[in-house]
């Protein structure tokens, strides 16, 4: 009698198993891997027909013991266990795992991947994913998140097959910047909405978030040796709102939390023009001498940093200074756009001292496309946004260019007239008009030689919370991210329309308040 309990338990067990197995992996698959919704596009994708079923008992297998390695496992199994309700451990192993489960590998280098690139292999067995970086394994399981059901997304567990289409994508992005700026000095935005702002980003494979961090309305950052700044320059914002700043330790945080993402924060401190802020939290910054009032207008163009004074210099260094020892990153943004009343033999040598500032710092200076009419300092980059003339000057110089042309990667532009939120002296930007475009042949003069990547913008004097910041972005920024992911030969707008109205059942899943555009055919 003994003998019997251990043995009825065990094929029990294994009736259990079964069931398990037939019910959450039933016959419903999808069965061809080239015929899946992928945003950015990937370059290679070839199907075998089969598919893989991710089960109860999947584990997340990674080869070696590194740190990084187990940040990116845990990142996959944080994204999946919601809405599977598996428990996905993360497990490392030495060989090849066995049935079922999913690998994550550094090993067996591939060179032409590069440092983002990432090849994922689906059999019935296994998927294995592998990378010769982690930032390359980050972006594989963007995609292998995409090539689940669209409830994977979910924060709640779900009953579902859930299946992936069996075959092997090979992929990496034609340009090493893809970035996003927020603007969070016109209208301030918590930590937890940047979190999220960086969690949607990511999905789409934009590795760089820039933030906007001072403006005329509001300085957005703690600056231990110039306190007024935050404490008084941080009290409003656009409309007249109570502001608000990042303490040192918000902003740590926040750059870690971009990090274990692979998105390399930009901070930018706009100067000299855009600096009210400034001008209102220290007296001594202005060419009178005297404080101006806090303002929460939306004029732009008015405002300068005294740029003759020894003081405006040193305001600079610790500023920046404080900025370079928290951002792990290697960029600085130094503003430069609009600095209309600043006198041009005055603008011109202030952005060569102020990029010397930066590169003293370690760091590489980034400014708008004005900072080309003066001298660019080796490594120093400029983003293109209104004069391709600029553009040009930097390109002539042996600059690398942002590419975000006003007209196309403006996404605080209207839609339609019917938007209610957003500005429109760019342009209205349909989805279509913000994916169709070639950032390697849009200006004369500018190839892609000269281009180190793209980048979105979000200024934030119509935007005000995070559903609004969602609906200018959504569902512009998956194009963005295309337009800088994958090369322009394999981009067209009619294919790319359905993938992404395959995308609004996933906006869904992840409660983004996207803009349905009557141009893109929305699956049900
Ligand atoms: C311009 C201006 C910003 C505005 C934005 C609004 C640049 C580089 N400077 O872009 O201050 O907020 O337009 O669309």
């Amino acid at each position: 009698m003994t003998n019997r309990k251990p043995l009825n338990s065990i094929s029990a067990g294994i009736v259990v198993l079964f069931l398990i197995f037939t019910v959450s992996c039933g016959t419903e698959a999808p069965s061809d891997l080239t015929k899946e919704s992928i945003i950015p596009k990937p370059l290679s994708v070839t199907a075998t027909g089969d598919y893989f079923c991710l089960g109860k008992k999947a584990d997340i297998c990674i080869q070696g013991e590194s740190d990084e390695l187990k940040q990116v496992a845990g990142y996959l199994a944080d994204r999946l266990r919601p809405a599977t309700g598996f428990p996905l451990e993360v497990k490392t192993t030495e060989e090849t795992p066995g049935k079922g489960n999913i690998f994550l590998t550094l090993s067996s280098p591939d060179a032409t991947l590069g440092d983002e690139g990432y090849k994922i292999i689906i059999s019935k067995k296994l998927i294995t994913l592998a990378a010769n970086k982690p930032a390359g394994l980050f972006n594989g399981i963007q995609t292998l998140r995409q090539l689940f059901p669209a409830e994977i997304e979910m924060s709640t567990k779900h009953e579902y097959d859930w299946h992936i289409a069996g075959g092997t994508i090979t992929d990496y992005p034609a340009y090493k910047y893809r970035g996003a700026m927020l603007d969070v000095a016109r209208h301030f935005f918590s930590v937890e909405d940047v979190k999220r702002f960086i969690d949607l980003i990511s999905a789409y494979k934009i590795n760089a978030l820039h933030l906007h961090l001072s403006d005329d309305q509001g300085w957005r950052i703690e600056i231990k040796s110039w306190p007024n700044l935050a404490l008084y320059g941080g009290k409003t914002e656009v409309g007249g709102g109570v502001g608000g700043y990042y303490t040192q330790e918000q902003y740590a945080d926040i750059v870690k939390y971009a990090d274990d993402r692979f998105v390399t924060i930009v901070p930018e401190i706009d100067m000299p023009g855009h600096t009210n802020a400034a001008l209102a939290s220290y007296p001594e910054l202005n060419i009178s001498g005297k404080a101006t009032e806090l303002y929460s207008g939306t004029e732009v163009g008015f405002s300068t940093l005294a740029t003759k004074k020894d003081i405006t210099y040193k305001f600079i260094e610790d500023v920046f200074g404080e900025l370079a020892a928290l951002t792990t990153g290697p960029y600085l943004h130094i503003g430069g756009d609009e600095s209309h009343v600043t006198k041009k033999e005055d603008y011109i040598p202030f952005v060569e001292k102020v990029q010397d500032i930066v590169i003293k710092l370690g760091k590489q200076p980034i400014g708008w496309d004005e900072i080309s009419l003066g001298v660019l300092r080796p490594g120093a980059i400029a983003q293109y946004w209104s004069s391709a003339e600029n553009a040009n000057k930097a390109v002539a110089q042996g600059a690398k260019l942002l590419m975000s042309p006003s007209s196309r990667a403006y996404i605080d532009m209207k839609y339609d007239s019917a938007t209610v939120i957003g500005y429109t002296w760019a342009g209205l930007i349909e989805v279509d008009k913000a994916y169709n475009w070639d950032p390697a042949t849009l200006e004369p003069g500018i190839g892609r030689e000269n281009i180190l990547g793209i980048e979105t913008t979000l200024w934030s004097e119509t935007v005000t919370n995070m559903e609004e910041i969602e609906y200018l972005t959504f569902p512009r920024l998956p194009g963005l991210a295309e337009v800088g992911w994958t090369h322009s030969s394999f981009r067209n707008w009619d294919e790319y329309k359905v993938r992404l109205g395959n995308h609004g059942k996933r906006f869904k899943a992840m409660d983004i308040n996207y803009y349905p555009s009557k141009l893109v055919p929305w699956a049900e």
